[in-house]
């Protein structure tokens, strides 16, 4: 994997970290509180606020890229992009936005997502990097009903909402993502990875599309492909979106957390599948995954654990962060990315 140019991911110590040198490092992901000093001070830090299990010691994500990187902001949007695609992340807090519920809809939750996405479609249409790729989500206290609604539901409509408003589609052609929960008084943090050209984007046979769920989850859709794929000189990425114990449009083994993994791993080994069919590759295998596992409660850790052991070997590439999963029922959503030689002949 690390022979190939563009785009690469790694999750880090702080040790590995200091060793490692900033040269094509597009963005930084923190879990913890974690803060990344001096050299990385160009370089947008998303600081989400979801605690680490098991491991101890800081975990950063780091995004990287052989390509010579340029970073700056726009409006709230702090940026590093090289020629072909570029990281962002946002924070917006709540606080400062008014506590009341405006026309039935608009909650200050809503206007933070609003104002949010606004800024993203801002920055990447200003500086021509339109196609959203994939998209990270942290929303804080994500179960809890406010206002008279869900706070994920409140979330879904005003990322719609706000799609809608920036020219995009919210069915079809549209990002890979996730969206978690995120401890209470944190800002809204979303941050993402958009490309001059167009990904493929990906569905899971097993499951209906997010964005044509029934309205029993909420008025407005959530509005995300199961994955997407970014062809580069260098190598395909693969971005597989949260991915949960759900069929159809409905969750499966509640209360059963060993369950629930084996159903959202053979969920992602159907997203590998059409990764590999509609590229026309090999490569995307349990093998090639780093996963980020969020687990609701702390307690199913080592069963969660034994699951991925079970389904791709021994010492899985994984980190484990504890985060609320957007529908109650659900103990555990498991993101992955995969990193691939080009394809034959491309
Ligand atoms: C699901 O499959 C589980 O709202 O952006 C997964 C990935 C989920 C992304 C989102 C939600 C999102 O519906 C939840």
């Amino acid at each position: 994997m690390d022979s190939r140019t563009g785009l690469h991911l790694d999750y880090l110590s702080l040790a590995e970290l200091e060793a490692a040198h900033w040269a094509g490092v597009m963005g930084v992901a923190t879990f913890d509180g974690s803060r990344v000093e001096l050299a990385a001070a160009q370089i947008p830090v998303a600081e989400v606020n979801t605690p680490l299990l098991g491991d101890a010691g800081g975990l950063f994500e780091v995004w990287r890229t052989q390509q010579t990187v340029e970073s700056g902001t726009h409006g709230r949007v702090r940026y590093a992009r090289t020629a072909d695609m570029l990281f962002g992340c946002i924070a917006v807090k709540e606080s400062a936005l008014p506590d009341s519920i405006a026309d039935g809809v608009r909650t200050p939750l809503y206007d933070a997502t609003e104002q949010a996405y606004r800024e993203i479609l801002g920055t990447v249409d200003a500086l021509g990097y339109a196609h959203l790729i994939r998209v990270w989500n942290y929303v804080p206290e994500i179960n809890r009903d406010t206002h008279g609604t869900e706070r994920y539901r409140q979330f879904n409509s005003a990322r719609q909402a706000a799609l809608l408003g920036g020219g995009r589609p919210v069915t079809g052609n549209v990002s890979a993502a996730c969206a978690l929960g995120a401890a209470a008084g944190s800002p809204l943090v979303v941050y993402f990875l958009s490309s001059h050209t167009a990904p493929i984007f990906i569905e899971n046979p097993r499951q209906i599309s997010a964005y044509n769920y029934p309205p029993q989850y909420g008025a407005r859709s959530p509005v995300f492909s199961r994955a997407a794929v970014l062809e580069e000189p260098g190598g395909m990425t693969l971005f597989i979106s949260g991915t949960a114990s759900i069929v159809g449009h409905r969750t499966i083994h509640a209360g059963d957390p060993a369950a629930q993994t084996r159903e959202t791993l053979t969920n992602i080994e159907a997203l590998l599948g059409e990764a590999n069919r509609i590229t026309g590759s090999e490569g995307f295998t349990f093998e090639a995954l780093a996963c980020k596992v969020y687990v609701r409660h702390p307690e199913d850790l080592p069963v969660i654990q034994a699951e991925l052991r079970a389904a791709i070997g021994p010492t899985p590439r994984a980190v484990y962060l504890q985060a609320d999963i957007c529908r109650r029922d659900l103990a555990v959503e498991i993101e992955a990315t995969a990193m691939v030689a080009p394809r034959a002949g491309a």
